[in-house]
């Protein structure tokens, strides 16, 4: 660690204040806390198909206790960041945000408690994989105990995909529990399916290699079809068959 320079320090201590005080960051380290670690990063995902650039997204429980959110869109930004003078994916994820792009979170429908970001969940893991695929090249950083890294962003291979997968595993020294439930994703992803129709969200649980799970989630119609689902989930008569759907614009919010 002898090569972490000035402005690495300053990261670093931000980091490690997510880590003296978790609760702060990501509201809990109890389970809702836990699955929060997920809902950040995969907002970030849902965020790129609100922009028109993704329509596909994967979440896998795996074995070792971690977890793989993976999408199609652009890629977290690979270039020089121009004052940090970082790859603009290791700011992303080592910064605790403020100013500029990270302020934009008006525009965040994705839900909870906004934008405590990918360097919340990056702190608050034991370690965190990042790989993006930007059609070209593989661009990748692994991180280890809350944000320290041994090596740079580094190419390491090419593609022809874009995208960005993050890969981590929550710290068992913060969460009082860091095993993720099946149900409350399956229940957090169906929701946002329904709410971006035409978006693919695949969830597979590898935990028990002999029982592998997988769910696809994919609605064409939008919040409708979430109430009609719900209703049908009741099992109970519907007072009113028919949704009653109402949409407008004031002053350019929805
Ligand atoms: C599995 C998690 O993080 N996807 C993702 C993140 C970003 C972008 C695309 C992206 C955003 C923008 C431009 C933009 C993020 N980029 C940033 C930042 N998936 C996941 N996909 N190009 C790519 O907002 O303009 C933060 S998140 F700030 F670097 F642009």
């Amino acid at each position: 660690m002898s090569n972490y320079s000035g402005s690495d320090i300053v990261i670093l201590e931000g980091l490690e204040a997510v880590r003296k005080r978790p609760g702060m960051y990501i509201g809990s380290t109890g389970t809702r806390g836990l699955h929060h670690m997920i809902w950040e990063i995969l907002d970030n995902g849902i965020d790129e198909h609100l922009a028109g650039f993704c329509n596909e997204l994967h979440l896998t429980l795996l074995k070792d206790g971690g977890v793989v959110v993976e999408d199609n869109g652009r890629g977290v930004p690979v270039d020089i960041h121009p004052t940090k003078k970082i790859p603009t994916a290791r700011v992303v994820y080592t910064v605790l945000h403020a100013g500029g792009k990270f302020n934009s979170d008006v525009y965040k429908v994705s839900g909870g408690l906004h934008g405590v970001g990918a360097s919340v969940v990056n702190a608050l893991s034991e370690w965190l994989e990042l790989t993006v695929y930007d059609g070209k090249e593989i661009h990748f950083q692994r991180f280890e105990n809350g944000g320290h890294y041994k090596e740079q962003m580094k190419v390491i291979g090419t593609t022809d995909k874009t995208g960005t997968q993050v890969r981590f595993k929550p710290d068992s020294t913060i969460f009082h529990s860091t095993e993720f439930k099946y149900d409350i994703l399956l229940d957090r992803l169906r929701e946002q399916a329904f709410l971006n129709a035409g978006l693919k969200i695949v969830l597979s649980d590898l935990r028990d290699e002999d029982k592998p799970k997988q769910e696809v989630l994919q609605y064409e119609g939008g919040i409708i079809s979430y109430v009609e689902w719900l209703q049908k989930k009741r099992g109970a008569e519907a007072l009113h068959p028919d949704v009653v759907y109402i949409e407008g614009l004031l002053d350019n919010i929805s």
